[in-house]
């Protein structure tokens, strides 16, 4: 069976978040992606999302720039295409270099629309097996340890033990300490956002975090390094864990070789769609590497998602993109979904629906919906 692309509809959506998200590039006070409405030719259809950031202060890729290449490059091409599955139309992408963030919208609309096809969940089309998920929440950048504690403790009341604090330079050490002093059963991770450079200081304060008990430490070094990442992991006890230097599956080989991290988040944006997820989760599998799926605010789409492929094997860490559904403004009244019922610090998937399971509540999506744009395929070159 093969499906032929009719029509893409593409819009920008932006939720707001009910506090800022304070990290080490910045402060984020919306949610900002692009939803794909992909339709075939039998008038199916298949919704995904890329979540990035409004400016290019985590990676070089930014919203505006992402609907850019979409609409330019990306769209136009898939118009009146056939593929046999979505993996090859990822395939069929990778003569255009790089854009990854794009290409993400484009693989889960496809994967969508390919399990929703076959009447399948997405679960069963991603090979899942791990119906029971543990979730972790991140804790702002904060000056005053006070305020990471609080947050801190409201997690904790939730039931929440695994929990990530964003740091930066000078906002670390007292920060932590004050967690780990409070939480001793937390398994207590930080997440540097690519803050910190590689020096005599910073292999000091992270060998201070090291004793400190820590269980992973999140791209500590620049969003483009793996190789003074190797020369921190030597340094270090608990595993470094790369984000923004994790590209595709190319990176982790390379990081393998030079033991740059031994642990990985993987996120369905930045690696560009389910195809290479696959990849780095079945790599990284094999090199006996835990991984987890992270997120970047994404809207009830791409959070869907993020769910279905953590349900795979290799997935084992928590589910690090729990944010949105506490800080996004009336994130539940979205969608209804049958993907998923969350319970404290657990989440249990269900794989009875097709595709991603949820249908949207268009009327609340459209306050929040921005510029927005169709690609038909003409009549005359569709496959029939
Ligand atoms: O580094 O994981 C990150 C959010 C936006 C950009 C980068 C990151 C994040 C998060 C989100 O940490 C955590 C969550 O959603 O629970
Ligand atoms: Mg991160």
């Amino acid at each position: 069976m093969t499906f032929t692309i009719a029509r893409i509809e593409a819009s920008i959506l932006e939720l707001p978040l009910v506090r800022p998200f304070i990290v080490s590039f910045g402060t984020v006070r919306n949610t900002s992606s692009i939803v794909l409405k992909v339709y075939d030719t039998q008038g199916a259809c298949g919704i995904g999302e890329m979540s990035a950031i409004t400016m290019p202060v985590y990676k070089p890729e930014y919203t505006k720039g992402i609907w850019a290449v979409l609409n330019d490059v990306i769209l136009p091409f898939l118009s009146g295409k056939s593929f046999a599955h979505p993996r090859d139309a990822e395939q069929a992408l990778t003569f255009i270099r790089g854009h990854y963030f794009a290409k993400a919208a484009v693989s889960t609309a496809l994967y969508d629309l390919y399990s929703r096809q076959r009447d399948e969940s997405i679960i069963k089309t991603l090979a899942g097996t791990r119906m029971n998920l543990t979730v972790s929440r991140t804790i702002s950048l904060y000056d005053d340890p006070a305020r990471t504690l609080e947050e801190g403790q409201r997690y904790y009341d939730e039931g929440i033990r695994w929990i990530k604090l964003k740091i930066a330079p000078g906002r670390e050490l007292k920060q932590v300490r004050t967690l780990v002093e409070h939480f001793p059963d937390a398994k207590i991770m930080v997440d540097a956002n690519a803050g910190y450079e590689y020096n005599d200081d910073t292999i000091r304060i992270y060998q201070e975090m090291d004793e400190m008990g820590l269980f992973c430490f999140e791209q500590p070094l620049r969003w483009n390094d793996i190789v003074f990442h190797s020369k921190l992991q030597e340094q270090l006890r608990a595993p470094i864990a790369l984000d923004e230097s994790l590209d595709d599956v190319t990176v982790l080989r390379q990081a393998l070789v030079i033991k740059s991290c031994r642990a990985a988040n993987i996120k369905i944006s930045r690696v560009g769609g389910f195809g290479e997820a696959i990849k780095i989760e079945e790599e990284a599998r094999s090199a006996g590497m835990p991984v987890w799926v992270g997120g970047m605010m994404e809207s009830p789409v791409g959070f869907h998602a993020n769910l279905a492929f953590a349900a795979r094997d290799g997935c084992s860490w928590p589910l690090d993109f729990l944010d949105s559904t506490i800080l996004v403004d009336g994130f539940f009244d979205c969608f209804e979904s049958n993907l998923y019922k969350i319970n404290g610090d657990t989440i249990h998937l269900n794989a009875a629906a097709p595709g991603f399971g949820f249908s949207l509540n268009e009327k609340a999506i459209a306050r929040y919906t921005g510029i927005s744009s169709v690609h038909e395929a003409p009549t005359s070159t569709r496959a029939a």
